[in-house]
């Protein structure tokens, strides 16, 4: 097809205004600092967000690791580390740090791993180039939102230090509840670092919150021609309802943690109710404050985000299993609908979070209805994901067996949630495992494994080379069948009763028999966290030596693909126009010859075939 694709020159018309090839006059060859490290180009952004949120997974991975030693084998000396963190005790870790694990496992994994790998890693690198444009609108904006995530790191890291005492971490859960995280004096975890993990969150935000400014516009604004609304790839969908739902609930979030720091540090009570002793205050003066406050604050933002840490990689699996399914995508317009859907109704849920704070049943059966509601819009992705496999010419490569994966834990995962949706159900379910259960089927099984398919299948485009398939099918079938052996027997033990953040649940006799069961678990998850440096070893080894890809090894439609690979800065050759949507595969205006028909391939090509 070389007679089809754009001649490889840094020809565009009128000069290239990034100075790509730094030829033109007045435009030098920026230096190291400015190309790697203080970046303004979206691939190199979204490279760093890429790379830094991987290592983060790592470092996520090593706190579940901890949670599951203890699980398994209670108080018993902590592998590894034990010794050098807790000399004290022989290198057994206390219940307070059980409770810190926990509460960071969950920020890192949510704030700076999922969040930001999504929007940040894939947002960056795929908006500019699957609409057609240069770069993003705003490339300074777009470098800072990298660069405020690392104080965000920092203060989350610096808040085990801040009472001057390693034993001393936030620990008051992801969710941050108040009193817990409001009174300085309830824990060790809830000093100095309670406030540290609150300027940390406060930083993520900010971070977040410029990511989604810059996709709104660059979306709304920088489309190639031709590329109407209609023509986008779901990606690009993913990305732009999810950075509208951003726009909308972080405010929120920001709002309350700051109402929070300013009942922590400025003595204000916002949610702190009456009659709260606290010591050295006078109890005349404190008080009117609602902890339930948060609570809805909080999931007001938190069930929004469930899907920021979704829509994304809905809008990435349907990309790519068009692609490797050689057909087009099932129904396209409602799966933008019912994205849609799925974006709207999750503003009105999230009380289904609270079913068992004491509110009023009238409205828990509100909130159990909308929630409810959601599986409508997700029966018809899941029916047209399934649609788009059906008769297709399946490839099975690593990116196509992460998407199937995706699909089916998606099934599962959704499933768990209709069953905590109803009121009497969640009453039962909430706090213990199987909540635990639903959400790492969703968040780990469908997100994770959607990212592990992004990250083969968008690879060639961010380094010019192919990942080695060998190595990506056996790192898919370790991690796939070690997910399920640590993930699916949590719904049991949901079921047995076994409540998620205690330390040593073993101590009331009735969940003495889960202990083996656990056990195993743990061995799956030492296995699966193992099985990451496959991932590793895959990335940076065929980074430096895997075989050279080309433009379009998958050969697929998108616009991405008629860029170079790696594009270089400013993206196209000449800049696109977009005669088609992304879904042309199997077209019969092109078949038998081939079987994809890229969006930039102008029809005149065809003419003689009278198409
Ligand atoms: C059919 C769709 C879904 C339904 C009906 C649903 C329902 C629920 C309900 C009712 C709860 C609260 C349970 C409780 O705390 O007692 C919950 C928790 C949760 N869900 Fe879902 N969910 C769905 C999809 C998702 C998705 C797509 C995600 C993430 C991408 C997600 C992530 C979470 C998380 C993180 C929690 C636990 C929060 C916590 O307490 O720490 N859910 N879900
Ligand atoms: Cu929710």
């Amino acid at each position: 097809m070389a007679t089809l694709s754009p001649p490889a020159t840094d020809a565009f018309p009128g000069g290239d205004p990034h100075g790509a090839s730094g030829a033109h006059a007045g435009h030098k060859r920026p230096g190291f600092l400015r190309r790697y490290v203080f970046s303004t180009d979206h691939k190199v952004i979204g490279m760093q967000f890429l790379l830094t949120t991987l290592l983060m997974l790592f470092v996520g991975g090593a706190f579940a690791l901890a949670i599951r030693w203890q699980l398994a084998y209670p108080w018993e000396p902590l592998p590894i580390l034990g010794n050098a963190l807790f000399p004290t005790t022989g290198g057994r870790i206390t219940p307070e740090f059980y409770t810190m694990l926990f509460t960071m496992h969950g920020t890192v994994m949510v704030f700076l791993v999922i969040i930001p790998i999504l929007a940040g890693a894939f947002g960056n690198f795929l908006i500019p180039l699957q609409i057609g444009a240069e770069d993003m609108a705003f490339p300074k904006l777009n470098m800072a939102s990298y660069w405020i995530y690392w104080p965000a790191v920092f203060c989350f890291g610096y808040s085990y230090y801040a009472a001057g005492n390693f034993a001393a971490g936030p620990s008051s859960g992801w969710t941050a509840y108040p009193l817990l995280s409001a009174l300085p004096d309830a824990n060790p975890g809830t000093g100095p670092a309670q406030s540290w993990w609150l300027y940390g969150l406060t930083l993520v935000g900010v971070s977040s919150m410029m990511g989604s400014v810059n996709y709104l516009t660059t979306i709304i604004n920088m489309r190639a021609p031709g590329m109407t609304l209609f023509r986008m790839p779901m990606s690009i969908w993913g990305m732009f309802i999810t950075a509208i739902l951003q726009a909308f609930a972080l405010p929120v979030l920001t709002a309350a943690s700051l109402m929070l720091i300013a009942d922590r540090e400025l003595g204000t009570c916002f949610f702190i109710p009456t009659g709260q002793l606290l010591p050295g205050e006078d109890a005349a003066t404190i008080g009117g404050g609602q902890p339930l406050l948060w609570q809805h604050l909080f999931w007001f933002y938190s069930h929004p985000a469930v899907y920021i840490m979704l829509l994304p990689a809905m809008g990435m699996v349907s990309d790519m299993l068009a692609c490797h399914c050689r057909k087009p995508l099932f129904g396209y317009k409602p799966m933008i609908y019912s994205m849609t859907a799925i974006a709207g109704l999750g503003f009105v849920v999230w009380g289904h979070h609270m079913f068992t704070s004491g509110m009023n049943p009238a409205l828990g059966m509100t909130f159990m209805v909308s929630t409810v509601l959601i599986a409508l819009p997700s029966g018809i992705k899941v029916f047209n994901w399934i649609g788009t496999i059906w008769g297709g010419k399946v490839r099975f490569n690593t990116v196509l067996l992460n998407c199937a994966a995706f699909v089916s834990m998606f099934i599962t995962g959704g499933l768990s949630g209709i069953f905590m949706a109803a009121v009497p159900v969640d009453v039962y379910f909430h706090d213990t495992y199987f909540i635990v259960a639903h959400f790492h089927y969703i968040l780990f099984g469908a997100t994770l494994f959607g990212v592990f398919a992004a990250i083969h299948h968008w690879f060639p485009k961010m380094t010019g080379r192919s990942m080695s398939e060998g190595l990506g099918q056996l790192h898919f079938g370790i991690t796939f069948l070690a997910f399920h052996g640590v993930f699916f027997p949590m719904h049991m033990l949901g079921m047995a009763g076994m409540p998620r953040r205690y330390a040593d649940p073993y101590v009331h006799p009735p969940f003495e028999n889960l202990l083996a069961l656990n056990e195993f678990m743990t061995w799956c998850a030492i296995v699966m966290g193992a099985a990451q440096l496959l991932l590793v070893a895959n990335f940076f080894g065929s980074w430096a030596f895997g075989k050279k890809a080309g433009r379009n090894p998958w050969l697929a439609n998108g616009l991405e693909w008629s860029a170079p690979s790696p594009p270089p800065h400013g993206n196209f050759d000449l800049p696109p126009v977009c005669y088609r949507g992304p879904y042309e595969y199997s077209s019969p205006v092109v078949m038998p010859d081939r079987d994809y028909l890229p969006q930039d391939e102008p029809p005149e090509m065809h003419a003689v075939r009278g198409a």
